[in-house]
């Protein structure tokens, strides 16, 4: 079955391809059989993260970017994580982007994924899910995030390019979470440029920037209603697949290390609990009843015993 769907997946047949999501998803071990039928693939795409705070209009400005690489014929995979609010649209793409996957427009493949890992950051999941999109052709493919707390961290190792989305507004001072931000970010974009106090974040980037000990990001403006500024964005972010090369390698080599090690704990994890789970029973009773602590009782499961 996995063959078979593999086989769908590499010729980017839409269908195929939502199912395989499904799948690799939940995590299941038709998933992991699934992304081993995929295999290897032939060219890397580029991975794109685009983070900010709620209602910047990071959707709308993937929604923007998505109608410039498919007019440039490329093919755009896009994985909105845990979306405030739903996928839109934008003005250029508009319907068809409402429409998904099954309206028969092969060329733009949005999917929405629930998978926040348990401490706030992107479960391994989001990974996979750009494996399978890639393998179907998919170049770039964009991963949407929210940017609060771990998130951005998280994005960042997912992405070969981070874009950092900020619009005016509340709270336009850069502290907190937005410093966490800025420190993420490839490129930063000042969206919602045409409302009242884009100049006044613009300066506070700028001032917030000079005090950072690492090169400044470019800064970019945009609106992504109307798309001014977008194709600018664009070319920024398709130069770094070239311009950014032995960068974005590293990356690619910290996310793959990151990965492996993930999937060999899983694993040994996995091996380590099949056929304790008396053992565990007993372990929380007595724990439970006061008779041992937790550390105690953990000591007791070292390798090989009980
Ligand atoms: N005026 C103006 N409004 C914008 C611009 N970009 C987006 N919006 C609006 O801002 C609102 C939020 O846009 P979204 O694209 O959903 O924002 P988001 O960052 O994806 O939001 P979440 O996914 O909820 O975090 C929508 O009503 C957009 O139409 C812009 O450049 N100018
Ligand atoms: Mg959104």
């Amino acid at each position: 079955v996995s063959a078979d769907l593999a086989e769908g997946v590499r010729r980017g047949d839409p269908r195929a391809v939502a199912r395989a999501l499904t799948w690799v998803e939940n995590g299941t071990e038709e998933g992991a059989a699934l992304l081993r039928a995929l295999g290897g693939r032939a060219r890397a795409a580029h991975r794109v993260g685009v983070t900010g705070p709620p209602g910047a209009g990071k959707s709308t400005l993937v929604s923007a970017l998505a109608g410039l690489w498919r007019a440039a014929g490329r093919k755009v995979g896009i994985l909105a994580v845990d979306p405030s609010s739903p996928f839109t649209g934008g003005a250029l793409l508009g319907d068809r982007i409402r429409m998904g996957a099954h309206a028969g427009d092969p060329s733009v493949f949005i999917r929405s994924l629930a998978t926040r890992g348990a401490l706030g950051g992107l479960a391994p999941g989001v990974d996979d899910a750009a494996d399978v999109l890639e393998v179907a052709g998919f170049d770039p493919v964009v991963v949407e995030t929210v940017g609060v707390g771990q998130g951005e961290v998280e994005i960042a190792k997912a992405a070969d390019t981070t874009v950092v989305v900020l619009a005016p507004g509340a709270g336009d001072e850069i502290q907190g979470m937005k410093a966490g931000l800025l420190e993420v970010a490839d490129l930063i974009v000042v969206n919602q440029a045409d409302r009242e106090g884009a100049h006044r974040l613009l300066a506070s980037l700028e001032a917030a920037l000079g005090l950072s000990a690492r090169k400044a990001p470019p800064i970019l403006r945009t609106v992504a209603t109307t798309g001014a500024g977008v194709d600018d964005l664009r070319e920024r972010i398709d130069a770094r697949a070239d311009g950014a090369r032995a960068e974005v390698a590293e990356r690619r080599r910290a996310r793959a290390r990151g990965r492996v090690r993930a999937e060999v704990d899983r694993r040994r994890a996995k091996d380590f609990w099949s056929g304790r789970d008396q053992a565990l029973d007993e372990a929380a009773r007595a724990v439970a009843e006061g008779r041992a602590t937790v550390a105690e009782a953990a000591e007791r499961f070292r390798e090989g015993m009980p």
